[in-house]
């Protein structure tokens, strides 16, 4: 692989994937997208590994998409962009994914950082989705991840303005799990990872997916699951028994029917 190394050994059951075009800012073009999803998989199909940390340089983890391969692109083209099946293919993996950024994480960085399940940060880190300023949007999941992230109206600020956020900006949003000293991104992502690698691999794998099942049901499911079981509950007797309780000034007394 050209511009990804994969690095195994460092710790017992954790294995370390890194960026590696570092004169392009880790921009994320076809090959290295590619190369990343098949190294994952790889790692997923691993039984000696159990979690997978993916980072990038000291100046970035990744400062997005690659403009220079994007920039004569039409929309047929972009729409049939080969990268899409690769992005896909990376949010499927199994295995536990910590993003230990320090740098740039922008645009494609910053989604592929939110692809990953937990994310780690330098001090010297920015985060932003500054595609607006490019005339697009983001396209690999920004407008979804980071919505549900931080907030409507914060992702409205982030994607609408194309603005950078700090490392503890980004922390006290919601977007990371924390941040570090600058250069102790790697060994604060690696603690984390060993406390994770001590627990029983399938429950966390089981866990992992369970939790993503929140991300993945659209709102429309939800809003459509909670209204029938608020529907529901009108079949049951401690219901009446709540609202005469209420409109007769008494406190309810709930049989759990
Ligand atoms: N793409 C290509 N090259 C990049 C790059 C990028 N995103 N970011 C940096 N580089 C290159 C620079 O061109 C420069 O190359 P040379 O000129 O030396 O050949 C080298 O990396 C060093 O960059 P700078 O000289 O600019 O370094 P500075 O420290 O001065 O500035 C910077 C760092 C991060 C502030 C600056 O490089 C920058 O603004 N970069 C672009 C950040 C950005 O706009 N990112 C968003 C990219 S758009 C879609 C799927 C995905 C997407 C869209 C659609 N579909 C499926 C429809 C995603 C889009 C994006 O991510």
């Amino acid at each position: 692989m050209e511009f990804v190394i994969v690095h195994k050994g460092i710790k017992p059951y954790i294995a370390l994937v890194e960026l590696n075009r570092p004169g392009e800012l880790n921009a994320l073009n076809a090959q290295l997208v590619a190369e990343l999803a098949t190294a994952l998989q790889e790692l997923d199909q691993d039984e000696a590994i159990r979690v997978i940390i993916l980072t990038g340089n000291n100046k970035a983890f990744a400062a997005g998409a690659d403009i220079k391969e994007m920039v004569d692109k039409n929309a047929v083209e972009m729409l049939q962009y080969k990268q899409k099946d690769s992005w896909s293919q990376i949010r499927k993996i199994r295995k536990p994914t910590i993003a230990a950024v320090s740098g740039y994480c922008l645009g494609g960085g910053c989604e592929l950082a939110m692809t990953c399940d937990m994310i780690i940060a330098a001090e010297n880190a920015q985060f932003g989705q500054p595609e607006i300023k490019l005339g697009i949007i983001p396209g690999a999941g920004g407008t979804q991840r980071l919505t549900r992230a931080i907030g409507k109206a914060k992702a409205m600020e982030l994607i609408l303005t194309g603005r950078f956020i700090s490392a503890r900006e980004a922390e006290s949003w919601g977007l990371i799990n924390r941040v570090v000293p600058a250069g102790m991104h790697l060994e604060e992502a690696l603690r984390l990872a060993g406390l994770i690698t001590q627990q029983a691999p399938l429950a966390v794998q089981f866990a992992k997916d369970s939790i993503n099942q929140t991300f993945e049901t659209y709102l429309e499911e939800g809003l459509d699951a909670e209204r029938k079981n608020a529907s529901l509950l009108f079949a049951t007797e401690d219901q009446k028994e709540g609202m005469r309780a209420f409109i007769e000034k008494r406190k309810p007394v709930f049989k759990g029917k």
